[in-house]
């Protein structure tokens, strides 16, 4: 009775261990520059993503979209964990920026974010999308898995500990 209930903690923690390993294991971005929502006096000369590993050169994507439509920028450029976007000199309005690159891991990750140029209206409902938002949930999702993951194994540590310790006792 004992021995299948730990075995059940022992499949449930492996389980979760697998599943929350395997989510974790995209890049993350961990911050913009400019971050997401900054209101700038002035244009940026570029736009900077930094993840948290070395994202793969396999065709990056940005897309800029402000007041007049699609803004042309530079082809970005990967840097070790940075993206990496030239800009031409960006007028007054508020700027959305759509990223996509492939993850150290070989998955397509993207994310969506925003800013405002000189005397531009706080950015809001005109901008669509609330996915920016979505993004750091994500991130905070990831570290909070790590730590689940990380409580799993200890908890299939402590359940194979208990386990073996049992063994000896019933068979004596
Ligand atoms: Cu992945």
């Amino acid at each position: 009775m004992i021995r299948r209930s730990l075995l059940a903690v022992v499949f449930s923690a492996l389980l979760l261990g697998a599943g929350v390993l395997g989510a974790a294991a995209h890049d993350t971005l961990l911050e913009s520059n400019p971050t997401d929502g900054a209101e700038l006096d002035r244009s940026p000369e570029q736009i900077a993503l930094t993840f948290d590993a070395h994202i793969l050169d396999v065709s990056p994507a940005l897309v800029l979209n402000g007041p007049g439509g699609e803004v042309e920028v530079s082809e970005p450029e990967v840097v070790g964990p940075e993206l990496i976007t030239a800009l031409p000199s960006l007028k007054d309005g508020n700027y959305t920026v759509n990223w996509r690159v492939v993850s150290s891991d070989g998955h397509p990750i993207s994310g969506t974010f925003a800013f405002a140029v000189g005397d531009a209206p706080a950015a809001d409902a005109a901008d669509g999308e609330p996915e920016a938002a979505a993004e750091p949930a994500a991130e905070s999702g990831g570290s909070i898995g790590l730590i689940v993951a990380i409580a799993a194994v200890i908890a299939l540590a402590a359940a194979i500990v208990l386990l073996v310790a049992r063994r000896p006792k019933r068979n004596a």
